[in-house]
């Protein structure tokens, strides 16, 4: 069987270690989102694609969700010393080692793909994880903070401000001029299957759709989708800041309405939301109700086989 799905961070993240549990022989593809990705000390970072890699390499801070298990920071505890900033984006020793071999690979001219490709053989996630693109994505936030309205990298706008300035709207910069990675249009034609993770549909699962090619691909296929709002509220990150801001309501049947009936054939939500099955504009989506808090693997592998057997039934 092989799966395709479009993911951000720690929530994709997650809900990839309970489709490896829930369908251990299932050939996967994960489409990687890079638009989150940051220049720092002149060193390339891909935040989505990295915590991929770390948590089905078995590697990712549990409690952080993102960088490295057992990290120390005493390259950057130097830096601060030298008054060379960005501070406000915590990067640990271990997790510097990932974005210098990184910025090595990418300055002797390998594309993103390929480097990922070499990473990723040190980590053996089990899946392909690719980039989007291997061209330059950058997610930017319109803001008005008094100042006027101004774009801010989105990392600024998620770390550094926690989200709290308002969001008027986001600006993959560059995704017009951007191709497809090699292999991600592939992965999605010759999958069995699409599924989108409770990945932030905004910034991460919307970046990557803004790839000309990839939401035609998609929407070519069966598609399930996981709700990443339960009862009104994001399940992590701050999601409801990004939906409030494209003037999506936090609920997970304004989501797939988002969505739409001409992306998705399919749409887990919460026991919570199970109302949303009769939600007018979700006409064409096949709507299901389950616990979606992905307290463990476990949990998180009922979810995977929830979404895997809708797929199947939707296939017919
Ligand atoms: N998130 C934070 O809230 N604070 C950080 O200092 C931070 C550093 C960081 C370093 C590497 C990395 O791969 C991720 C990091 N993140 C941090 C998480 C990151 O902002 C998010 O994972 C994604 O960009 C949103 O999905």
């Amino acid at each position: 069987m092989r799966i395709t799905l479009l993911a951000g961070g720690v929530g994709g993240a997650r809900f990839l270690r309970g489709l490896a549990a829930a369908a251990p022989d299932a050939q996967v593809t994960v489409i990687g989102n890079t638009g989150d990705d940051i220049t720092l000390f002149g060193l390339h970072v891909c935040p989505d694609l990295d915590t991929v890699m770390y948590t089905l390499g078995g590697a990712v801070s549990e409690e952080q969700g993102w960088g490295r298990a057992g990290e120390t920071y005493t390259v950057q505890s130097e830096l601060a010393a030298y008054g060379a900033g960005p501070d406000w984006f915590r990067l640990g020793d271990r997790d510097l080692a990932t974005h210098i071999a990184r910025t090595a690979m990418l300055r002797a001219g390998l594309p993103l793909s390929a480097v990922t490709r070499r990473l990723c053989e040190r980590w053996q996630p089990g899946v392909t994880l690719l980039p989007m693109t291997d061209d330059d994505v950058r997610t930017h936030v319109i803001v008005d903070d008094g100042e006027g309205t101004r774009t801010i990298h989105f990392q600024e706008w998620w770390v550094r401000l926690h989200a709290k300035v308002p969001a008027r709207g986001f600006l993959p910069v560059g995704a017009e001029r951007a191709t497809p990675a090699p292999g991600v249009l592939d992965a999605i034609a010759g999958a069995d299957f699409v599924l989108l993770p409770p990945s932030n549909p905004v910034v991460s699962i919307g970046v990557i759709l803004a790839i000309p090619g990839i939401a035609e691909a998609v929407a070519a296929k069966t598609v399930v989708g996981v709700s990443p709002v339960i009862g009104g509220a994001p399940v992590r990150g701050m999601a409801d800041a990004c939906l409030a801001a494209i003037g999506v309501k936090p609920d997970a049947a304004a989501v797939a309405a988002h969505y739409g009936p001409g992306l998705l054939d399919g749409w887990l939500v919460d026991t919570a939301d199970a109302g949303a099955a009769f939600a007018a504009d979700l006409a064409g989506i096949e709507v299901r109700a389950l616990p979606l808090y992905m307290t463990d693997v476990p949990a998180a592998a009922a979810i995977a086989a929830a979404a895997i057997g809708l797929a199947r039934e939707l296939l017919g």
